[in-house]
């Protein structure tokens, strides 16, 4: 599969337009392979109705459609493979080792760097696409995020002290998720959770897990799971964490997200 980009420069979510676009394909017709990016983005979306900045022309803010081969309820694995193929992007172009934070950020140096929205939309009654929506900070400096996000976020010019070209990393980061997409496809989830477990720094350590600010338990994060929950051991028991309305933060106070 070739990937199509459709190129904006202004849009209000690439997400919102990828689901747009799907939902009025005529039936039939598959999106799958189709990328939209944007330089800037007016609404641009984070998990839970947050929002996302999308600064204009510093970033990379896309979403890729693929027709999904997974069952809809394994969808969210999808997530991982993105993740992976980000880090494995930023790794080849850049010579950076980022840090999977569960469900689906990248991070480095305790910051964030980018985030992955993960979102399906129905075909027909048996098919479903899947929008894989990324947002990669690249060139921003300091001054560029909000005050809310100073301590949070980073881009890769802070962390490598020069400018990056947005295109060479969209290319990699395309390549590497269509390998990752496959590998999922193929082999199931086993050879991807390896990958995604090498590169967690969250594994073994105390993690409060909490919804709406509000702390629900806190205990050690184990292991995840192979349907990409995550695992807790909270007073002596296994508890299984799904990502749809949790946030996680390490007792260190990190991945305060
Ligand atoms: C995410 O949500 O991390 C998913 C972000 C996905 C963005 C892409 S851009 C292309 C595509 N089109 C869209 O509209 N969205 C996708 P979440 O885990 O909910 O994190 C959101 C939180 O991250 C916010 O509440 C802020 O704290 C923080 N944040 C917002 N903008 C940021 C940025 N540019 N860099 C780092 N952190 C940011």
């Amino acid at each position: 599969m070739q990937w199509q980009i459709q190129s904006y420069e202004t849009i209000d979510s690439t997400n919102l337009e990828a689901k747009r676009k799907i939902q009025q394909s005529p039936l039939g017709a598959s999106l799958h392979g189709t990328v939209i990016v944007a330089e800037e983005q007016t609404q641009g979306k984070g998990r839970l109705g947050r929002q996302w900045d999308s600064n204009r022309a510093e970033g990379l803010w896309f979403s890729a459609i693929r027709l999904s081969l997974l069952r809809p309820e394994q969808a969210s694995l999808y997530s991982f493979a993105a993740a992976v193929a980000v880090a494995e992007a930023m790794n080849a172009q850049t010579g950076l080792s980022v840090q999977l934070k569960w469900p689906n950020d990248v991070l480095a140096e305790g910051k964030k760097l980018c985030g992955i929205l993960l979102e399906l939309v129905p075909r027909t009654k048996t098919e479903y696409d899947i929008v894989i929506g990324i947002g990669l900070n690249v060139n921003q400096k300091k001054q560029a995020f909000s005050d809310a996000l100073q301590d949070k976020a980073t881009s890769l010019a802070l962390l490598t002290a020069q400018e990056w070209d947005r295109t060479h990393l969209l290319m990699s980061i395309l390549d590497k998720l269509q390998e990752n997409c496959e590998l999922l496809e193929r082999e199931g989830f086993l050879p991807l959770r390896e990958k995604w477990k090498a590169m967690s720094n969250l594994l073994g350590r105390a993690v409060s897990v909490q919804q709406n600010g509000t702390e629900l338990y806190s205990g050690i994060a184990e292991d995840l799971a192979l349907d990409g929950t995550l695992l807790v051991r909270s007073n002596g028991e296994l508890r299984a964490v799904c990502a749809a309305d949790i946030s996680l933060r390490t007792k260190q106070g990190e991945y305060s997200f």
